[in-house]
């Protein structure tokens, strides 16, 4: 057995690495593109003194980074398929090239980023998160993206913005789950405070592993809360609101007594169907790992200071 307090030893559950990559010059395939790419990983891992990314893979299974094949064919992503294993064959013939991404509401400057903007209109990083379903399995994921406080700051929101509305594509011509699952209230929504929007951790991402967002993982632009369970974390956004409000999401509004709004990872609440005490790892393997679920997925000391008020023995 190995020892999962160990791990804990390590300053960051987070990244070891935070590079902030020109991605316009590294799509290109350049010299120059790859050298700006290594260059800027060097600078912000001595700026930010994390481990080596080296050091990082010798720890045990909870924080070895997932094969990328399969994060590009374990999905949950209803609009195409409820069956994992389908997204990725059903996201095939479907079209992102001219999206909008409308950011409004209770905001002084509403602006819309078109595709190219979602790439270049705030500087790009990439982070090693962990990542938790609240069907109790976990993957580790090298996601590129740009904090979405950096897209708040810019449209300025008003002080009676208090949560923040995210809303996803449903376009029943393309995506077959929706016109399928015809009871459920598309599109996908979610919901955040404007704390828990503007914290650290919260990521826009556009890629992984390097490469840009493939379409089953929510291309080209989704959310990434690392700390909550992965149903938080909308794929392929079309509109962010600021709102008065607490918003109500999909899954609040179709199944209230299995999902809250906060939906913190939190191994002492368990599902009304099953218990979120472990999680399987997703290896590719038969007979997958199980390792304890860790309070917040390990990010408790980025996120406490949120949840002050909250006993964390009820579900939320
Ligand atoms: N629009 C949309 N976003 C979604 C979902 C979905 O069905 N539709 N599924 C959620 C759930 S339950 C999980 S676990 C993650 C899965 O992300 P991945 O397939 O990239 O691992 O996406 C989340 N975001
Ligand atoms: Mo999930």
């Amino acid at each position: 057995m190995w020892s999962y307090k160990k791990n804990l030893e390590f300053d960051l559950p987070v990244t070891p690495r935070w590079a902030y990559l020109r991605r316009r010059d590294l799509m290109k395939g350049t010299a120059l593109g790859a050298l700006a790419y290594w260059s800027g990983w060097a600078f912000a891992q001595e700026k930010l003194k994390f481990k080596s990314n080296a050091d990082f893979q010798k720890v045990d299974p909870p924080y070895k980074v997932t094969d990328k094949k399969l994060v590009l064919s374990y999905n949950n992503f209803y609009e195409f398929s409820l069956e994992k294993d389908e997204v990725v064959k059903k996201v095939a013939g479907w079209k992102i090239d001219s999206w909008k991404l409308e950011v409004g509401g209770l905001v002084k400057k509403p602006r819309t980023l078109n595709l190219q903007d979602l790439t270049t209109a705030f500087e790009l990083e990439e982070r090693i998160y962990r990542f938790r379903c609240v069907e109790a399995w976990s993957m580790v994921v090298p996601w590129i993206g740009f904090s979405l406080s950096k897209l708040i700051e810019s449209v300025e929101p008003k002080p009676e913005a208090k949560f923040v509305k995210f809303t996803t594509l449903a376009d029943p011509a393309k995506m077959p789950g929706v016109k399928e699952l015809s009871n459920y209230p598309w599109p996908y929504t979610e919901g955040l405070t404007i704390e828990e929007a503007k914290n650290p951790l919260t990521l826009m991402v556009v890629g992984a592993y390097g490469e840009p967002l493939a379409k089953q993982n929510g291309a080209p632009i989704r959310l990434i809360v690392p700390w909550k369970y992965g149903f938080k974390s909308a794929k392929s956004l079309v509109k962010i609101e600021f709102v008065k409000e607490q918003p109500k999401s999909l899954w609040q509004d179709l199944a209230p007594s299995e999902y809250g709004f906060y939906a913190n990872v939190n191994p002492k609440v368990d599902h009304p169907r099953w218990s979120q005490a472990s999680e399987k790892v997703i290896d590719g393997s038969f007979f997958p790992k199980r390792i304890p679920t860790l309070m917040y997925n390990g990010y408790e000391k980025y996120v406490t200071g949120l949840y002050a008020g909250l006993d964390l023995k009820k579900k939320y």
